[in-house]
């Protein structure tokens, strides 16, 4: 199985309850010691094998060059790396901020799945997960980008599903609301406070609650594909509806 963005959140939630399950793993992330520490720590404690590649999904030669040198087949891609970069309006937004959730969250997952798609086709078989969002079913004020980044995945989940029709492939995204990791934290480009607001009296979904429902999605039934999946805390009801302890 290879994950995108296991240095933290969603990705190394998935890693740990897949290594759990006894899957080999391939991490990858930008950030080199995190995921040596995460891979030291799976090597101690299960019987699995894991190699980490430290690289930017946006440089599509990086992509191609730690998918070209995994030796065995790639079963599953958990297609994890994302982010939100700022929460401002369309006229003041800023360009760089727009430039890194494109690049990353449309181009990143399309230059992985496009590099390992080509080998799950020659073996007719695997599993792309893509993570889609609420964000990918409904827009909100100062999303316009970010939502727009996780429409186009789940465009691209329903396209590369269709591509793929006639072969044992399987495509699938999961969808989650609010969940509490590093996410908030990066869209408000470091800023603590910010962050802790946005799950401020409410319980938001855990990384390990979405690492649980990929492990599901990968261990249907081989003629089991589930398209999408949206997660929510039961405090959210939509991209904006949320209820908190204090209302
Ligand atoms: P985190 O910030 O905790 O994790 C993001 C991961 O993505 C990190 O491992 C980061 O690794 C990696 N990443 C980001 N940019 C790049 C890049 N350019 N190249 C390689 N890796 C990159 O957030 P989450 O775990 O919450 O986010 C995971 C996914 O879940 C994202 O796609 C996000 O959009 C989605 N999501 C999150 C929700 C939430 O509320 N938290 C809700 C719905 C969807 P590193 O910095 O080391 O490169
Ligand atoms: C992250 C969830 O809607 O809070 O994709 O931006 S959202």
């Amino acid at each position: 199985m290879l994950i995108t963005g296991a240095t933290s959140g969603i990705g190394e939630a998935a890693a740990k309850i897949f290594a759990e399950f006894g899957s080999n793993l391939i991490l990858t992330g930008r950030r080199k010691e995190r995921l040596e520490a995460l891979s030291e720590t799976l090597l101690k404690k299960h019987q699995v094998q894991v190699e980490t590649h430290s690289f930017d999904v946006r440089s599509r030669e990086d992509c191609k060059k730690c998918v070209d040198s995994i030796k065995g087949p790639i079963d599953i891609l958990l297609n994890n790396a994302g982010l939100a970069s700022g929460l401002d309006p369309i006229q003041s937004a800023d360009f760089s901020d727009w430039d890194a959730m494109i690049d990353t969250n449309i181009k990143g997952l399309l230059n992985m799945t496009r590099f390992v798609s080509v080998q799950m086709k020659a073996r007719n078989e695997g599993h792309i997960i893509n993570i889609g969002s609420i964000a990918g079913h409904e827009a909100y004020p100062g999303g316009s980008v970010y939502c727009a980044t996780k429409h186009a995945v789940k465009a691209i989940t329903q396209a590369a599903k269709m591509d793929l029709s006639g072969t044992n492939i399987r495509v699938s995204s999961v969808s989650p609301g609010l969940v509490d990791t590093e996410f908030s934290e990066v869209r408000f480009h470091g800023n603590k406070q910010k962050a802790e607001k946005v799950y401020d009296n409410l319980k938001p979904l855990t990384a390990e609650d979405i690492a649980e429902i990929i492990l599901f999605v990968a261990n249907r039934p081989p003629h089991v594909n589930i398209l999408d999946t949206i997660v929510l805390p039961v405090a959210q009801s939509s991209a904006t509806i949320v209820h908190r302890s204090d209302q």
